[in-house]
């Protein structure tokens, strides 16, 4: 029997809407559902491919458990977990709770109720330790916010944006989006160009001239990691012209006088030099986000992985800052929450400084940012011999023995571990190590909620989604796995409807999970549905999601003044900027490229590279480079190179793009084996993480190591030629 069955993409937070066509619990097809999505019928390659993801490419469909010699065997399930929960109980025994670790990845934001759960079983444990991409991502967002402060109000919504400043991030390819920078996450492209209809306009700096720089009014392509000079320029332009929006800056900001000292040096001319792009194009940036009514200026991961990265997105925010980039009093809210409306009012909220505080980590005198460690920490938290050692660790949909990168750091601290179990559908490079690799469902196996999509939708939005087939006999839920986890330690669980900022401890309102019987997953939807603005059997009655009928809603003045202020420039960010100033401006001759990040758009991460599709296209990911260099390298198209930097050397093939500055590699991470040196075709790719440390060039406070700007030398040596002379 054939049947379509509605559902969405759980691949990114674009969350888009599909129609799964199902034959005898099989899922043969899959298009795009426009019904009632506020982005319309969309999908993209990954969302295509996501038929092949489920239905194969490596799936495992049992748990495994290493043995003595290092291989995994197939484990039931219920053994599995009566193992795992006895060495998790005698550790807290022995150790106490900070004994056990959790890492969450990239895979666990869009599985909603074991995202819930694994915050309730980390509480009920009593560990601080959670650790997730977030701080090997743009933490740095996080830093900035913590020593800057926010507006409650959030950024304006992508309608009312008439300029878009957008640095180091490409949603058309990404579909990363809001609250970082301006744009839809679904159809990214469409939206950019109808925008385009009403007059807005779009600035990019970016390297690369990217898929989203294609649509640009103005691209400006500077040497990576200067985006805390180009940024402090332009602010330094915005003040000494008084083009800053003084009206915003007079109620909202604090320390214009230290922000003024501060980027007195920061010339356009010094910037110019410094990231080597026209004065003219300085200048010009910041006319434009002087003039703009709605400006709305943002980044993604390009300088939060950046060399200055943490001082890179201050700067920015402050240039969003001087102009007022936020939602002001009288805006429409144009989506105030489904599944949790939400008020806005304009004021700053104070900056938190969290890390300064409370629990700390015990290798390094730092404390937690929105609840988490920095996961560039994590080796030396297990490495590290004391009390609060970590000698447990669980891997939520994540892949960190590769993401981390310097193998050489993170090797070892993961074989260390006396327990490491992966939580995957797939064995990645961390589940060949771990002790215990459970076989988790896939998306369109369990049942799903949109509260990743909540506030990033453009309107109000909400779907919930049921199994379109029913899992395989050997697989569970990713909520199972901590259910039954807790069931066997005693330890009570309570749902809560967590959300980024919130202290999971103060939440108030839960639903105390029966611990003696599975609860029902639809029965936690409907809990997590409470305050929805739709009745959780409206969208259980509705599976292509709703749009609830909303009065209009608009943001609201402060009653009173709260007293904070954005604070511009804090004392830290001070002796940053002076520092910067003063730093050497010619890079090393040693090391005369930089290797720069970027992602490719059939593949999440390790997710999908493997696929059939992704394949024919990048065999390998690509050292991509300008073709000048090439030339003067004398490397031709698709043969190896050896890529260095002062941590490790790869081989790589290269491929052209004009579009890419010269100076810059510019490769796509999660490719490759961990500790390859040869033959990228053969190992499907070259691992980047090979250039980069653990170690060196940590930010201070978020500990975000360098992923991108590294700086590296390319050339065609002897090994590589060998390569090169087996290829062709
Ligand atoms: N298709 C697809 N979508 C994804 C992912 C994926 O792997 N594939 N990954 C998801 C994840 S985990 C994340 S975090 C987001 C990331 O989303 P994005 O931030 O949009 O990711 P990238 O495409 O890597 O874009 C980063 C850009 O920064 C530029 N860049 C590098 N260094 C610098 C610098 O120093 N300064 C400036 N100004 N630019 C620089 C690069 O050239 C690149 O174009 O995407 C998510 N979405
Ligand atoms: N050199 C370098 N290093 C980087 C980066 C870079 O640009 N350069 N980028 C960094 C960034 S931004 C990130 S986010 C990290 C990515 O780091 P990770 O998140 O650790 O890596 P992923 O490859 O995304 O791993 C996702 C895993 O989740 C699994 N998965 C997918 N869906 C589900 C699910 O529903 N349930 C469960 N249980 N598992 C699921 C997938 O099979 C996959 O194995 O890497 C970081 N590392
Ligand atoms: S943009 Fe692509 S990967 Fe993201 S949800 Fe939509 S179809 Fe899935
Ligand atoms: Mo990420």
């Amino acid at each position: 029997m054939r049947n379509t069955v509605k559902s969405f993409c759980r691949n990114c937070s674009a969350l888009c809407s599909m129609n799964l066509e199902v034959e005898n619990n099989k899922i043969i097809a899959v298009t795009a559902d426009g019904s009632v999505s506020p982005y319309g019928a969309y999908m993209c390659a990954k969302g295509r491919a996501s038929v092949d993801f489920h239905n194969g490419e490596g799936r495992i469909l049992n748990s495994l458990k290493r043995d003595e010699v290092g291989d995994l065997q197939p484990i039931d399930v219920e053994d599995a977990l009566d193992e795992i929960a006895a060495k998790l109980s005698a550790l807290i025994a022995q150790y106490g709770p900070r004994s056990i670790a959790l890492y969450h990845g990239t895979g666990a934001y869009r599985s909603v109720l074991g995202s819930q759960l694994e915050k309730s079983f980390l509480s009920a444990i009593g560990t601080p330790n959670l650790f997730s991409t977030m701080t090997i991502d743009q933490s740095a967002k996080w830093v900035t916010m913590g020593r800057m402060g926010v507006m409650a109000s959030g950024k304006p919504a992508f309608a009312d944006v008439d300029l878009a400043v957008i640095v180091g991030n490409n949603p058309v390819v990404t579909h990363q989006t809001y609250p970082f920078s301006a744009g839809e996450s679904g159809a990214p492209a469409k939206s950019y160009l109808d925008a385009k209809k009403r007059g807005f306009k779009m600035i990019v700096i970016d390297p690369r001239k990217t898929e989203t720089a294609r649509l640009a009014d103005l691209v400006i392509q500077p040497l990576p990691g200067q985006d805390a000079a180009v940024f402090a320029a332009i602010a330094h332009i915005l003040l000494r012209d008084g083009t800053y929006n003084k009206a915003f800056c007079s109620q909202f900001v604090s320390q214009l006088d230290e922000l003024r000292i501060a980027v007195e040096g920061f010339t356009p001319e010094l910037a110019a030099r410094r990231a080597d792009v026209p004065v003219a194009q300085i200048e010009l940036a910041a006319k434009w986000i002087a003039e703009a009514k709605r400006p709305f200026v943002g980044s993604g991961t390009g300088p939060s992985m950046s060399l200055h990265s943490n001082l890179n997105d201050h700067m920015i925010e402050v240039v969003n800052a001087l102009v007022g980039g936020y939602r002001r009093a009288g805006d429409k809210v144009r989506n105030p929450g489904t599944l949790n409306p939400r008020k806005f009012v304009e004021m700053a909220v104070a900056p938190s400084r969290s890390w300064e505080r409370g629990v700390k980590c015990h290798s390094t005198d730092i404390g937690q940012l929105f609840g988490e460690f920095p996961t560039a920490l994590l080796p030396q938290e297990i490495m590290t011999k004391g009390p609060d050692k970590i000698r447990a660790l669980i891997v939520f949909g994540g892949d960190p023995v590769m993401a981390l990168g310097d193998p050489t750091l993170a090797l070892p601290a993961f074989e260390d571990l006396d327990l490491l179990v992966s939580l995957d559908a797939r064995v990645n490079e961390t589940g060949k190590l771990s002790h215990y690799v459970i076989a988790s469902s896939q998306p369109f196996e369990r049942h799903e909620i949109s509260i990743p999509g909540e506030s990033l939708y453009p309107e109000a939005f909400a779907q919930y989604a049921l199994p379109a087939v029913t899992k395989p006999a050997g697989v569970i839920d990713d909520w199972q796995f901590f259910w039954a986890l807790a069931a066997r330690m005693e330890l009570q669980l309570t749902l809560k409807y967590w959300s980024y900022g919130l202290r999971f401890d103060d939440i108030e309102d839960g639903l105390e999970l029966t611990m003696d019987k599975a609860p029902e997953p639809s029965e936690m939807i409907r809990f997590l549905c409470r305050k929805s603005r739709v009745p959780f059997e409206v969208l259980r009655d509705n599976p292509s999601g709703v749009r609830p009928d909303l009065t209009e809603q608009f943001v609201e003045s402060a009653m009173v003044d709260n007293g904070a202020r954005l604070q511009l420039c804090p004392s830290d960010v001070a002796t940053e900027l002076a520092s910067l100033l003063t730093e050497e401006e010619t890079p090393q001759n040693q090391f005369p490229f930089y290797l720069t990040s970027r992602r490719i758009l059939e593949a999440m991460n390790s997710a999908f590279r493997d696929s059939a599709r992704t394949r024919k296209k990048y065999p390998v990911n690509w050292a991509y480079m300008n073709p000048d260099d090439m030339a003067q390298l004398v490397v031709l198209p698709e043969t190896a190179i050896e890529v260095t930097s002062e941590f490790g050397c790869i081989r790589a093939l290269v491929k052209a793009d004009p579009g890419l500055r010269r100076g810059v590699v510019s490769m796509t991470h999660m490719f490759g084996l961990l500790n390859a040196k040869t033959k990228p075709l053969s190992q499907a790719g070259s691992y980047t993480g090979q250039l980069t440390s653990l170690q060196k060039y940590l930010e201070p406070i978020n500990f975000m190591p360098r992923f991108s700007g590294v700086p590296v030398a390319v050339s065609v040596d002897e090994i590589a030629d060998e390569i090169n002379d087996q290829r062709h």
